[in-house]
């Protein structure tokens, strides 16, 4: 305790120090900025504007708590996005000398009001930009906020170099989940490396926490497991629509990890079992529990594979599988599908997923798995992926699990937004813009009670989509309503509001490439600027 109080202590006294020796800098008149009037995805807690601005420009400095692992890296991560956006090179905990006008200072404290470990607050003035957070996740969510407030234009008028004026005030905010998730399928068809690289950059910038990854399926197995190669070998050089298919080596995925790990989104491996398995027991036959002759797979059906839940050498296998993937996943989370496995007996099913929740546990995980896994006698600890029937959804409750919700009406991000959409399914619902953002995850399913709902998944499955731009198409703009869901509680949500937030996002996702679905339901903001800067790029 004491030493905790030394730490804050310390660092508000650096803080201010900081503050405080900041340089005479010329009189700057900055125009009226309103911070009430901003544009941010998700919407925070609570703003509170206070009309002047912060000038960003070649004469600002970050300066991070360097005790605390990882704040300084958030700092460096907010002077690259600043230079690859605005070509200004922000010095990180140098040397506070004349060339410094204006300071961004991002400070640990454990002081906030809320308790959640995202939780942040920014106090933006004209020379001094203060972001708090207890732990560097949520400095990180912290920075993503100011990312959204550099305006596209800078004012050119203010000063003598091109300066961008931030809205002045006060920022409150913390999640309202603490799992915040987006899936993709890389199964179904395969997604490189930088393709996944590049959607997990997207996710970050709204605050998404988890990113699940569907690795294997009927069509493919997409991760290199040393004790078992040909799941790659074979397994891996498939998918749907007869295309070569792919996969991680371990080091690929452990970049992966990496890439997430430095935007504080945690990856949460999936292996789907004992249903969705086509593709692992025609690497290794003896796998298999469906008395079926074996194949490649690249057709769009579900619910005909299954292992064979009463051989020992199943679970041998599966011991092998989860403890080399679990070596090298930091998540304390374990997916184990479970879902649609339609050729395998009910008795099979839950001795299997009783067994497979043991060798989990075994290797320190927490397992989680589709609803359907809720029939199986589970340890309360274990977590339920809730996407289709809310009966499962209840029974875990009282089960005394936590629950994710993926309701396939509102969340599936792979459903078509209409009759005209060019990729998708359509078998649970056409999802417009508006579909997905109008509804209340805590009381979708009345009488569940929320202290049950551990958070927010939207799932890419991609029968119909094999690259970013198809990706893209399904997955943006829906994803940006969804990461509001998981943020930002209901009674500050609203449709019109949030409307004219997502038709200012047009330059970002213009910026970075996003090939989103233009729906007409947004008035979309397209800016000037935006074309010659990719072009410079
Ligand atoms: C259902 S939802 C599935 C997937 C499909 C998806 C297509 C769930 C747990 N399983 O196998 O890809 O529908 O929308």
């Amino acid at each position: 305790m004491k030493h905790t109080l030394q730490k804050i202590s310390f660092h508000l006294f650096l803080c201010c120090l900081v503050l405080a020796c900041a340089p005479k800098k010329k009189e700057i008149n900055y125009p009226t900025t309103d911070l009430a009037q901003n544009s941010l995805i998700p919407k925070p807690l609570e703003v509170i504007a206070t009309n002047s601005a912060f000038g960003l420009d070649s004469k600002t400095a970050i300066f991070t708590n360097q005790t605390t692992e990882g704040f300084e890296d958030v700092g460096m991560y907010l002077a690259e996005k600043i230079k690859q956006r605005l070509h200004l090179d922000i010095p990180v905990n140098s040397t506070l000398d004349e060339t410094v006008e204006r300071i961004i200072y991002i400070n640990q404290t454990d002081s906030l009001d809320s308790e959640a470990p995202e939780a942040y607050q920014l106090y933006i003035k004209n020379d001094s930009i203060l972001l708090n957070a207890t732990t560097a996740a949520g400095a990180f969510r912290g920075i993503q906020t100011l990312r959204q407030l550099i305006p596209e234009e800078s004012n050119d008028t203010v000063a003598e170099q091109p300066m961008w004026l931030i809205p002045s005030g006060k920022i409150v905010d913390a999640p309202l989940f603490e799992y915040r998730g987006a899936m993709l399928d890389v199964a179904r068809h395969f997604f490189t490396v930088e393709e996944v690289k590049k959607f997990i950059d997207l996710l970050a910038y709204y605050k998404y926490n988890k990113f699940h990854m569907h690795l294997t399926d009927d069509q493919g197995w997409r991760i290199e497991i040393k004790s078992w190669p040909k799941l790659t070998e074979i397994g891996a050089q498939s998918e749907v629509g007869g295309g070569p298919g792919g996969f991680y080596t371990q080091e690929e995925f452990k970049e992966l990890v990496q890439y997430a790990a430095e935007r504080h989104m945690e990856i949460i491996p999936e292996v789907d079992m004992p249903g969705h398995t086509n593709a692992a027991s025609f690497s290794y036959p003896v796998l298999n529990g469906n008395g079926k002759k074996l194949s490649y797979y690249t057709g769009t059906h579900v619910g005909f594979s299954t292992f064979d839940a009463r051989k020992d050498t199943v679970y041998a296998f599966l011991d092998d599988v989860i403890r080399e993937i679990a070596a090298i996943s930091p998540s304390p989370y374990f997916h184990i599908g479970g879902d649609e496995s339609h050729a395998t007996k009910k008795t099979d099913y839950i001795h299997f997923v009783e067994k497979v929740e043991a060798i989990v546990r075994k290797h320190d995980k927490v397992m989680v798995g589709w609803e359907e896994i809720v029939q199986g006698k589970l340890d309360s600890g274990s977590i339920i992926q809730f996407w289709q029937d809310s009966v499962n959804a209840k029974t875990a409750a009282l089960k005394g699990h936590q629950i994710i919700f993926s309701p396939a009406h509102k969340a599936y991000l792979d459903m078509q937004y209409d009759t005209l959409s060019k990729h998708g399914l359509h078998w649970a619902a056409y999802i417009p813009v508006d579909t997905a953002y109008n509804w209340d995850p805590s009381s979708y399913i009345k009488s569940l009670p929320k202290d049950h709902i551990l958070g927010f998944e939207a799932p890419l499955w991609s029968e119909t989509i094999s690259n970013s731009a198809e990706l893209e198409y399904l997955a943006f703009p829906r994803a940006i309503g969804y990461s509001e869901l998981g943020w930002t509680p209901a009674e500050s949500r609203d449709w019109e509001g949030y409307k004219a937030r997502l038709a200012d996002q047009t330059a970002f996702l213009k910026r970075m490439n996003v090939a989103y679905y233009p729906s007409k339901l947004i008035d979309w903001k397209e800016p000037k600027n935006v074309y010659k800067e990719i072009k410079k790029d």
